[in-house]
């Protein structure tokens, strides 16, 4: 007759070996075979519970409760391997390879849109130069987008083909701002001179679409406001940026031209990057390519600021992002960049 002691051991050698030899099974027949060792009615379990029956009642009692307490933790493991045998059987079956529970691969990223890059392209330029960025609502009032950047009250731009009206709050007739300039007239407003800011973002113009316009598009107005700052000095900031911006010093040239914030206001010119000055269909022959508009800020608009146009003095600069990123990639079209058209965006 098997003593306690030899029961017990040879219950721990099924404890020690059912689980790796379960795993080991990996199929429904060869999980029946391990099943029938372990739970069937001649197998290992019951078989050693058999020869309990000689045992004193307290030793029963113990030895009893290890035997069901593996039982019960063989049943367990039995249930568990069914269900994975069963799944990849099934696998097999559809004749699906390999484990579907991993993550899958060739996944194709998404990336920053080009006319993001170019935005925060042209900001980081601006940044190394000493310039910080600003930024404020899009949706404005007319003082902000026009009055105190010197707009007459009868300025065409104020009219509604050309302003997106929005409702009014209170008395004040609401806008999508039609510039980034509302940035600038809140810091001066807001803040001590000197000012040294870019304002980076999207504004709002009531305009058809075609191939070089757009109702929304993206702007980086630039400014810079102390007691000795000069046309000069605003010449030297664009041609550094813009050596910076297409990778090789290009001549510049300032046109004269009209904005109310700005007198004198120019459009600043770079030597066309095609025929380098000598003439092509891209530069209209011209030798030129218009690039951007800026100018000294108008008195009017430093006053309306607060400030003394008597000691201070300002340079002011604005660039459309969707120009430039036209220029740089050679895109002939502005639409093609809201199209969210895969085949194109995924060429930058
Ligand atoms: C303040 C005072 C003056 C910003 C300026 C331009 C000239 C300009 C255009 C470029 C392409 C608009 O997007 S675009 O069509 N902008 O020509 N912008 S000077 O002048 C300011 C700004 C703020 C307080």
């Amino acid at each position: 007759m098997p003593e306690s002691k030899e029961i017990v051991a040879a219950l721990e050698k099924i404890k020690s070996e059912y689980a790796a030899a379960a795993k080991a099974a990996k199929s429904s027949a060869e999980l029946g075979d391990w099943k029938a060792k372990y739970l069937g009615k001649k197998g290992e379990l019951s078989s050693v519970m058999s020869s309990m029956g000689a045992l004193g009642a307290e030793d029963k009692k113990v030895v009893g409760r290890i035997a069901n307490e593996i039982k019960s933790a063989v049943e367990a493991l039995y249930e568990e391997q069914l269900e994975a045998v069963h799944s990849s059987e099934y696998l097999a079956r559809l004749g699906v390879v390999g484990d579907v529970t991993l993550p899958s691969v060739g996944v194709p990223r998404g990336r920053t849109h080009p006319l993001y890059d170019t935005l925060e392209e042209i900001s980081s330029i601006f940044i190394s130069l000493g310039f910080s960025v600003a930024d404020g609502p899009e949706i404005e009032d007319d003082y902000h987008n026009f009055a105190a950047l010197n707009f007459p009250d009868a300025h065409p731009a104020k009219e509604m083909q050309d302003t997106f009206y929005v409702s009014s709050v209170g008395d004040k007739e609401m806008l999508l701002r039609t510039h980034t300039s509302p940035v600038q007239i809140r810091a001066m407003k807001s803040g001590k001179p000197p000012f040294k800011f870019i304002a980076p973002g999207r504004v709002y113009r009531h305009e058809a679409i075609d191939a070089a316009h757009s109702y929304v598009f993206h702007q980086v107005e630039g400014f810079c406001v102390d007691n000795k700052t000069n046309l000069a000095d605003l010449k030297t900031v664009l041609e550094m940026f813009i050596e910076k911006y297409f990778g090789k010093r290009l001549p510049i040239r300032f046109r004269p031209s009209y904005f109310p914030f700005t007198e004198p206001s120019v459009e600043v010119d770079v030597e066309c990057l095609v025929c380098s000055g000598a003439g092509c269909k891209a530069c209209k022959n011209s030798g030129y390519i218009e690039l951007l508009g800026a100018g000294m800020i108008h008195p009017n608009v430093l006053s309306n600021c607060g400030l003394d146009p008597n000691i201070w003095q300002g340079y002011a600069f604005g660039i459309g992002v969707e120009r430039f990123a036209m220029q740089k990639y050679g895109v002939d079209d502005m639409r093609l960049f809201y199209k969210n058209e895969m085949r194109f965006l995924g060429q930058f």
